[in-house]
């Protein structure tokens, strides 16, 4: 089941006994990144088993937060309450990441329907897509209380993240944009930098929509209209933070996920249209030309990224619910909160990843690698050099084109335990034989190369050599015992006098 907006989330995690209320007083500046960062690396509340795509980090992420009394802020202050695969499970609303993975391979399965008797097969499935799309709505609650012309950010409890931040940035927003040509939504999540009551930095990097459609405005010489969004159906922030390709809506892909269409309604001051169920809305427009040094962030690298200077927001409009909560994240060494959301798109885009590369078993984006630093694929090979095409691949796939390391081994390794992936790759390669350095684009957020946004990348065959890959020797038999005594020997465990199996 879906929830309708974040206060019902909230409520359904605290009955499951994954939310702790904080009623002490604390600190937005600093405080609650401290409290927030170690509870994403307690145990996780529940006490479940970790699944068994991430056996050995997937027993953390401690409790969702809601800090009812910030320091300055009457309004209170959600936090890590997606940061564990429950939760991140129940805001999808799913029964695990493959059922949602099965659902979406059959959402995006390129199956040409040939015969009648198919496309009639086939009609109820384009219905149902077709219901998910957003709703423009009359009225909604994130309108009940209205600020304009004393709109006010400082009273909203944003958080300083780490130290050398170079402010207070909201952190866990989508972002309301449209192209001005066609009309079409994007919501993105992006951080925002306050500067003043009214005004604050709108930080997009080159390729993201939100700062696509704003070239169209500059353009144009014209203001583009922007709405910062907090809170609303759990999916949205899932939904802003995939890598869906362009042309395909976050709405739209969000009302999927939520099994309804999301409904939305008019904002007071700009066009657009924002999630009725939002706990505070922010309008404005954002300036052609006129720009602001933002940053330093303390980013989800582990380091801080750079100031620079970025496009300012001025705020015309903030309207929220009555008794609104406001949602944050920190991003920061893993894991953190984002790790459960990127864990999730690592799931639920295998099926989609081996509609592109069919070589792929499986994958994983080891919790060390940020994301776009290391990527460990299990492949059944059959021919040369197959690892060496499945890097290529993997470096003209979409965003993994960006993967700074990437770890080819065969059907027998466990991707999701780094120790075994290290093992069989210490093992397996002749670093000469073995290796493939490529120049090419790395993540904007890389520091170590030469340039920004360019450098080399290194793909390791980590599987067994065969004929035909070189100056090859034969490769000798890993130890596995027979699964005969392996059986007997569980049967007789306690006859041993051992104890428990
Ligand atoms: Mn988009």
């Amino acid at each position: 089941m879906a929830y309708t907006d974040l206060r019902s989330f909230i409520e359904a995690l605290e009955q499951a006994g994954q939310l702790s209320r904080v009623k002490a007083e604390v600190d937005s500046i600093l405080e609650i990144t401290e409290i927030a960062d170690r509870e994403s690396k307690s145990p996780a509340a529940g006490g479940a088993a970790p699944p068994l795509f991430d056996p050995i980090h997937g027993t953390r992420g401690g409790r969702g937060l809601l800090f009812e009394n910030v320091t300055g802020s009457e309004i209170p202050c959600a936090i890590n309450v997606f940061g564990s695969y429950e939760r991140m499970r129940m805001a999808l609303g799913c029964e695990d990441f493959e059922a949602l993975a099965n659902r979406v391979q059959q959402l995006v399965k390129p199956e040409m329907p040939t015969t009648l008797m198919d496309k009639m097969k086939k009609l109820p499935d384009l219905v149902k897509i077709a219901g998910f799309g957003p709703k423009v709505v009359k009225r909604g609650m994130c309108q009940e209380v209205v600020y304009t012309d004393d709109a006010d950010l400082s009273r909203l409890p944003i958080i300083q993240c780490w130290p050398g931040d170079g402010g207070r940035y909201i952190t866990f927003a989508g972002i309301y944009t449209k192209d001005p040509d066609s009309g079409e939504r994007n919501v993105g999540m992006y951080r925002v930098q306050i500067f003043e009551p009214k005004m604050t930095a709108m930080h997009w990097h080159i390729h993201h929509d939100g700062a696509r459609h704003h070239r169209k405005y500059k353009a144009r010489g014209e203001k583009m209209p922007l709405a910062i969004v907090l809170g609303g159906e759990p999916v949205l922030p899932y939904a802003a933070t995939c890598p869906l390709p362009p042309d395909v809506s976050e709405l739209l892909f969000a009302g999927f996920l939520n099994g309804t269409g999301i409904e939305l309604v008019k904002c007071k001051t700009i066009d657009m249209e924002v999630p009725v169920n939002a706990e505070i809305v922010i309008e404005g427009y954002v300036e052609p030309d006129e720009t602001i040094i933002e940053g330093p962030f303390g980013d989800h690298t582990g380091f801080y990224s750079a100031a620079g200077p970025y496009p300012v927001f001025r705020v015309t409009a903030i309207t929220h619910r009555r008794n609104p909560i406001y949602p944050t994240t920190i991003v920061g060494l893993p894991p953190q909160e984002d790790y459960y959301l990127g864990k999730a798109t690592e799931r639920v885009f295998l099926p989609l990843l081996q509609m592109l590369i069919p070589d792929v078993v499986d994958y994983s984006l080891p919790m060390f690698g940020a994301f776009h630093n290391c990527v460990f694929v299990k492949i059944d090979k059959h021919y040369p050099y197959q690892a060496r095409k499945v890097m290529s691949s993997i470096w003209g796939a979409g965003q993994m084109m960006l993967t700074k390391m990437i770890v080819v081994v065969d059907a027998d390794v466990n991707v999701h335990d780094e120790q075994d992936v290290l093992f069989h790759m210490c093992a397996n390669v002749d670093w000469k034989r073995d290796v493939a350095v490529v120049d090419g684009p790395v993540d904007v957020l890389d520091h170590a190369s030469p340039f920004e946004g360019a450098g080399a990348k290194i793909g390791i065959d980590a599987t067994r050599k065969i004929p035909g890959e070189g100056q090859v020797r034969e490769y000798p038999e890993l130890l596995k015992m027979t699964q005969d005594i392996k059986e007997k020997v569980t049967r007789r465990w306690l006859e041993y006098g051992l104890g428990g199996v």
